[in-house]
């Protein structure tokens, strides 16, 4: 490379290392109002869970259905499911494995992805993890018997993926996100799924699942219609049919990742069949509050990420204070299901404190319910996890999912899904 390409190209990587125009000073948090999750739109007061459900939770649902996520144009004509491989002896005895073909049509086209799903051996009705993975499903295991994917991947070096193609090579190269023995040894499941098979992540609406939906002539969603976060908490909900008719399931913990948890977190509010929900450093359009504008905000994400979001998303870009809604009313439209929010403290970019605040600010919605939320006087201390109903955990290190996170997350369903 010449040496002005070679600066030219060290100028532009380290902007978007450092994105050095995030605010990470707590005093340049403007003043803002937190929309109360408990006044409608309208003005009017809620007092109790059946005047949320019915007055309240509808309006909050329809906005972030419309406004954020966008909405599913149509339901599709047909699905189905087939088990293409199965083994009651995987994991050096520890589990059974399947992978299931999932087939979705609509308008005679058709989308194809894989579940691939381990059960406890010894447990016949075992509460299940359901998460994507970001490359995969062979790589949340080293078991060969994975079948890889063939659909796009994005190029990572720690994956070894180039040429937007998994081969062989990446397999296992991610088992440190995935505690699966220490899930099968405490009577629990996973199911994965690589999310893009339902969607390829990148901004360009030809392929995935939007496309099945297009009219004659149609490029990409309306305006109000779904972004990929809504595509992928949508194939969350066909994963969930085959599961919810497996009968060595007793239930479904839906859990993401990062933009995977903005996804878990979404289809957890469109989705009751889920039984509890986890986000896992889901940050801006998750977990975190956007109002803040502490480490990336929503202008960042419909820049960097324009197929995310419903177009209509666009028009609070750097306008936060005009959205009538912030993320801790997505939380709240989970309620009175668990629900796990998890930080990690030197995860700036997703706010860990404005995802803290959010699930205090939630906490209202599971009170009227009788559950425990987050109360105000809860602290974020690190690495001093609250198992409530809703539980929350500030942990030490970066944005990652990390052992400890797991070793929670199963204490935590210890006491509602067994
Ligand atoms: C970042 C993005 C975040 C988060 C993250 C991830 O680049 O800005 O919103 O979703 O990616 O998914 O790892």
């Amino acid at each position: 490379m010449r040496p002005l390409l070679i600066l030219l190209f060290a100028l532009t990587t380290s902007a978007l290392k450092a994105q050095p125009q995030a605010n990470y000073d707590e005093t340049k948090v403007p003043k803002f109002s937190v929309p109360d999750p408990l006044t409608t739109f309208g003005g009017e007061t809620i007092t109790d869970s059946l005047q949320w459900e019915e007055k309240r939770k509808l309006e909050i649902y329809q906005f972030f259905e419309k406004q954020i996520y966008g909405k599913v144009p149509a339901l599709l004509d047909e699905y189905s499911f087939k088990v293409i491989e199965q083994d009651n002896n995987a994991l050096d005895g520890k589990a059974q494995r399947k992978q299931i073909a999932v087939g979705l049509k609509k308008n005679d086209r058709s989308l194809n992805f894989n579940i691939l799903l381990y059960l406890p051996i010894g447990n016949e009705n075992a509460p299940v993890f359901l998460g994507y993975n970001f490359h995969g499903n062979h790589t949340v295991t080293d078991d060969p018997n994975v079948i890889i994917t063939d659909v796009w991947n994005e190029n990572s070096k720690d994956l070894q993926i180039t040429d937007n193609k998994a081969t062989e090579t990446s397999r296992g190269l991610r088992t440190n996100r995935w505690a699966i023995d220490k899930m099968l040894d405490n009577g629990y499941g996973l199911a994965t799924v690589y999310y893009g098979e339902i969607d390829p992540d990148k901004n360009d609406f030809s392929d995935g699942l939007h496309s099945l939906f297009y009219d004659e002539g149609q490029t990409k969603p309306k305006t109000n219609e779904w972004g990929s976060i809504a595509a992928w908490a949508f194939g969350l909900s066909r994963a969930m049919d085959y599961l919810e008719n497996d009968t060595n399931i007793s239930n479904v913990i839906v859990f993401g990742h990062s933009r995977l948890g903005k996804a878990a977190l979404w289809a957890g509010a469109t989705d009751p069949r889920f039984a509890g929900v986890i986000s896992n450093n889901s940050g801006c359009g998750g977990a975190a509050l956007s109002k803040r504008k502490y480490g990336e905000t929503i202008g960042d994400i419909n820049n960097s990420f324009p197929h995310w979001f419903s177009e209509s998303f666009k028009k609070y870009s750097n306008r936060e204070e005009t959205l009538p809604v912030d993320q801790h009313q997505l939380l709240a439209l989970i309620a009175p299901r668990p629900l796990y929010v998890a930080s990690a403290i030197e995860d700036e970019w997703a706010d860990p404190l404005g995802e803290f605040i959010s699930a205090q600010y939630a906490s209202k919605v599971y009170e009227l319910y009788g559950k425990e939320g987050i109360t105000l006087t809860d602290t974020h201390e690190v690495d001093h996890p609250i198992l409530g109903t809703m539980a929350y955990h500030m942990r030490s290190g970066k944005h990652d999912v990390l052992e400890y996170d797991w070793d929670q997350y199963i204490t935590w369903a210890e006491t509602f899904a067994k």
